[in-house]
């Protein structure tokens, strides 16, 4: 039986994973610094070893490490505006403490890290969809980091032989989504703010479009990524998203409809760093990984705003 570690387990995707890996009977390790993950979400993970630590401490990495075979990486600082009020931020959560979990990684004889990337590598070209043969072009500090954080990876297959996945995400929902923050992702604040009867805010026109990929399906794909052949796929980037895409104004049209608010939005200008378009080519991960996405972005939805309505997030 493996053993894996789950960097950012008390956020949102890194508990989401530690839960699949628990329930099927795995040993899991899981370490967060609470910058912005939650204790409450490590409620029904009571069987992980929990280590409270921070990444960016070398120290706390080779801690984690010990032991372990498989590593899912998803500490991060993950937010295009966080980045842009404090790029330093985010580059030691994302970038010195991905390059310290991989030398600790390597000198404990783990054997393969898959680590969370993110569809802002694509930046802001028009095509689409955006596939990984595409020349990445990070436009924010975020991007830049997360991106930086791929090429560590591929450095340290290619160098040192650890066996390393990139999964590029694309703008993850779901139940265990901190609602709360200025910075959480948008649905989050959509879903808490349209149940409580408060008016969200659009930040430009409302036009832009994202390839909105519910939770489970980016469980699968990490599961599926852990277990592939090395030969298959080792040292490889892919996409991991639903391949369709909505805007954020028809999004608000659904989210009335589920939430029963009756409001408008409020729009703002639009945010700087933020991309107009985004849709994944999702084939590569298909080939590889033998992925599918499994639940859609309405099925997701709906999950998700009832996960909401009943307290969750709070
Ligand atoms: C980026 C990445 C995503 C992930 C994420 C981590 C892209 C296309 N996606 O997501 O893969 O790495 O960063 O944070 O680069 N918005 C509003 N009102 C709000 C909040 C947001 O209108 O209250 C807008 C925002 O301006 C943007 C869209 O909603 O146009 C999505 O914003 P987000 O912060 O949820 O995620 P995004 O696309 O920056």
């Amino acid at each position: 039986m493996a053993s894996y570690l789950v960097t950012g387990a008390a956020g949102f995707i890194g508990r989401s994973i530690a839960a699949a890996l628990l329930a099927r009977g795995d040993s899991v390790r899981g370490i967060d610094n609470f910058s912005t993950g939650k204790r409450s979400n490590l409620a029904g993970l009571e069987r992980m070893d929990f280590i409270v630590g921070d990444l960016a401490d070398p120290v706390a990495c080779e801690r984690a490490c010990s032991g372990v075979e498989i590593v899912f990486h998803e500490a991060a600082l993950a937010s295009v505006p966080r980045s842009v009020a404090d790029p330093v931020a985010t580059n030691v959560a994302c970038v010195d403490a991905t390059l310290n979990l991989l030398v600790a990684a390597r000198a404990a004889g783990v054997r393969r890290v898959v680590y969370a990337g993110s569809s802002s590598a694509y930046g802001d070209a028009p095509a689409l969809p955006k596939h990984e043969g595409m020349l990445p072009s990070p436009i924010s500090p975020y991007a830049v980091a997360k991106l930086a954080g791929e090429h560590y990876m591929g450095a340290f297959s290619r160098v040192y032989g650890l066996e390393t996945v990139v999964l590029r995400y694309f703008n993850v929902f779901g139940p265990f989504q901190d609602p709360m923050s200025h910075y959480s992702g948008v649905l989050a604040i959509f879903c808490r703010r349209m149940l409580a009867g408060e008016q969200p805010t659009i930040y430009g026109d409302g036009e832009q479009s994202r390839d909105f990929t519910y939770i489970e399906n980016v469980v699968q794909g990490n599961l599926l990524a852990a277990a592939a052949p090395a030969a298959k796929v080792s040292g490889q980037t892919m996409n991991l998203a639903t391949s369709s895409r909505i805007t954020l104004n028809q999004t608000f049209a659904l989210l009335a409809e589920l939430t029963g608010y009756s409001g408008k939005p409020a729009y703002e200008p639009a945010r700087s760093g933020d991309i107009r378009d985004s849709l994944a080519d999702i084939r590569l991960a298909g080939e590889l990984l033998g992925y599918s996405p499994q639940v859609d972005f309405r099925e997701g939805l709906r999950r998700t705003v009832e996960w909401y309505r009943a307290g969750g997030g709070n």
